[in-house]
């Protein structure tokens, strides 16, 4: 990729930004956690953002440089919060399967006094497809650490329901097509409802993504969603406005 190089210096100089986007309690309304989100603001490109971001990272064998850099600069930021508020990130499965990763993860906990407990990994159901047990194995040592483990985007790709049995997950966060026409569209509904059923009944819970209308939040809240994240409560945003934020 044409920016890998550049990409590669950024890291390094710490120019990569994070921004935070708070997730809330369908039950309380309340701040329950923030997902850190990287983006890089190129001087020619403009604002690349995460997918595409990863996408480079992924090509130049930087992404796993780039995620525990987020990863550590985002726990910097988490511990000047409430203790109420959870932090997520997001890791790839490439991250998962570099050796030192599991040791990485420890030690950006250690140094940054956050309780693992306090922390989600999010990984998406299509970066587990190539190597379902040596996830399953890595994501076990994850959650020995205390750790919490997410499966992002869910419904958005393949949706192999072996993922859940397999993967020692917390969460669930469905994507935001599946929320997308939940007031309008009762085939959306009674799948929204099929999958909170088999949550429940497999421990999981479920936070909904994308929430962009009241009606859409309504209606995870009716089902039993357990947390929700969307433009409708707050956008992703810098690190001192989530602070204010979540000490609200
Ligand atoms: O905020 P944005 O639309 O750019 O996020 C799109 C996707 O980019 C997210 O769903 C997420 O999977 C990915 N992404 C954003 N930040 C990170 C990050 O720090 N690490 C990883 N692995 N992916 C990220
Ligand atoms: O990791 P993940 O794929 O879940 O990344 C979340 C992405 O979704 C971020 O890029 C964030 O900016 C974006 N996002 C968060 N809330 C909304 C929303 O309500 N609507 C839309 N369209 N995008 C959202
Ligand atoms: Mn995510
Ligand atoms: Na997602």
């Amino acid at each position: 990729h044409p920016l890998a190089a550049e990409l590669a210096q950024a890291v390094a100089q710490g120019a990569i930004e994070l921004r935070f986007q708070p997730q809330f309690d369908c039950e309380t309304g309340q701040v329950r956690g923030v997902e850190a989100l990287a983006r890089w603001s190129h001087p020619q490109q403009g604002e690349i953002n995460g997918e595409e971001l990863f996408c480079i990272a992924g090509g130049a064998g930087l992404s796993h440089d780039l995620s525990l850099h987020v990863l550590n600069r985002a726990l910097v930021e988490a511990s000047h919060w409430p203790e109420r508020s959870r932090l997520s990130v997001n890791i790839t499965a490439e991250d998962l399967a570099a050796s030192g990763f599991l040791d990485s993860v420890a030690q950006a906990l250690a140094d940054s006094g956050i309780a693992p407990e306090r922390l989600t990994l999010e990984i998406t159901e299509q970066a587990l497809v190539h190597d379902l047990e040596g996830s399953a194995e890595r994501l076990h040592k994850l959650v020995e650490l205390g750790v919490c483990i997410a499966l992002d985007d869910f419904g958005a790709g393949f949706c192999n329901f072996r993922y859940l049995k397999k993967l020692p997950l917390q969460y669930l966060k469905l994507d935001r097509s599946m929320v997308e026409d939940i007031a309008r569209d009762v085939r959306d509904l009674e799948i929204l409802r099929g999958i909170i059923a088999m949550a429940s009944a497999l421990d999981l819970a479920v936070i909904a993504e994308g929430i962009e209308a009241q009606e859409q939040l309504d209606a995870v809240t009716r089902e039993g969603c357990e947390g929700w994240q969307g433009f409708l409560g707050a956008r992703p945003m810098a690190a001192d406005s989530v602070l204010q934020y979540v000490s609200a």
